[in-house]
């Protein structure tokens, strides 16, 4: 036992001290979203995010999961991704309906009458069929999967059989698929500073988010509420009638509806550093907690040290501004297509 902790210590610590692009100087990660898009805004800044980053050759995309549904999140997810060129990334969507929440941009970015997008709900592929296929064609430990919503979705796969197509195609359980192909796992969700609060992305599946802490075959880094709570970002976004982000925050009621203003980066954070770590250049983010093991008695938010535990939490360190002007900087980055289409 204690040579195993001590490999799982030293593996977690190369895949998270490093940052996720640790083992990718030659192969970038690529960044499986798993998003409750449709209710904050944040989650459309963390796709914006995403994409610039891989403008930048520093991550791949290879696809979308949609945790909640409603007929035109899979349109708007796909709005997003054509903007930057990405139209072909397939979008999964959750089988279980959960339109629990106000939906505040997705019918208007949606809809192709207003931005251009090919993918729809209603042709959206099951969330699990399209993870198990994405893990199945990707390298060995190449993928990163990073949680902006509940965990209804990777609760699922987790649990998914090995002939879970019905065909023998693929022949491994969701499990198997994980541990071989992840090499890591950011969730944002849970509240690592204060001891009493029910933390929105815990309590929209509480079990998904217990039964992933204890049994996930990955680490996992975990991005609380109290680290992107206080980055606010999107005042910047210009030009809403053709670019779909700024538009999604034209439509949320930050500012009054029809004004672009600047919002809570819960999601843009846990994205950022899923690809690069808690650096921005020579300027330190975030800093790691020592590895540990996280429960949600209650969706409150429980973390005891240890050493051979498979979860840490990210820790304020740079000013909000500072994290902020990082964040948005790459939110207001012009897409490379569109650079190269002038
Ligand atoms: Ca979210």
């Amino acid at each position: 036992m204690r040579q195993h902790g001590t490999i799982l210590t030293g593996f977690f610590l190369m895949a998270v001290s490093m940052g996720a692009c640790a083992e990718s100087e030659d192969t970038p990660p690529g960044v499986i979203l798993d998003t409750d898009f449709r209710s904050d805004v944040d989650d459309v800044g963390a796709l914006a995010v995403l994409n610039a980053l891989a403008d930048n050759g520093e991550c791949a995309l290879p696809g979308v999961i949609a945790s909640q549904t409603g007929p035109y999140v899979v349109g708007a997810i796909n709005a997003v991704n054509t903007w930057y060129g990405r139209g072909d990334a397939p979008i999964g969507l959750s089988p279980v309906d959960d339109q629990r929440f106000p939906d505040h941009y997705a019918p208007f970015i949606g809809n192709p009458d207003h931005f251009p997008s090919t993918q729809t709900t209603a042709t959206a592929p099951d969330s699990t069929t399209l993870y198990r296929r994405l893990l199945h064609q990707a390298a060995d430990k190449s993928v990163v999967i990073v949680v902006i919503g509940g965990q209804t979705c990777i609760h699922l796969l987790l649990n998914s059989d090995a002939d879970h197509e019905g065909d023998g195609s693929i022949g491994r359980s969701g499990r198997d698929l994980i541990a071989a192909k992840v090499r890591l796992l950011v969730i944002m969700g849970g509240n690592f500073a204060d001891p009493d609060h029910r933390e929105h992305n815990i309590n929209l599946d509480q079990k998904a988010a217990q039964t992933v802490a204890d049994e996930w075959p990955t680490p996992i880094v975990y991005s609380g509420y109290e680290i992107g709570r206080p980055v606010l970002t999107g005042g910047a976004m210009t030009a809403p009638e053709k670019n779909p982000v700024a538009k999604a925050y034209e439509l949320y009621p930050a500012g009054g509806v029809g004004t672009i203003a600047s919002s809570s980066s819960y999601d843009q954070t846990a994205a950022y550093y899923a690809v690069r770590g808690v650096q921005a250049g020579e300027l330190t983010l975030w800093e790691l907690s020592p590895p540990g093991r996280v429960r949600f008695p209650d969706a409150l938010t429980r973390f005891d040290p240890d050493p051979a535990g498979p979860h840490r939490h990210l820790i304020p360190k740079a000013s909000n501004e500072e994290v902020a002007a990082v964040i948005e900087a790459l939110m207001t980055r012009p897409p490379k297509k569109r650079l190269a289409d002038r």
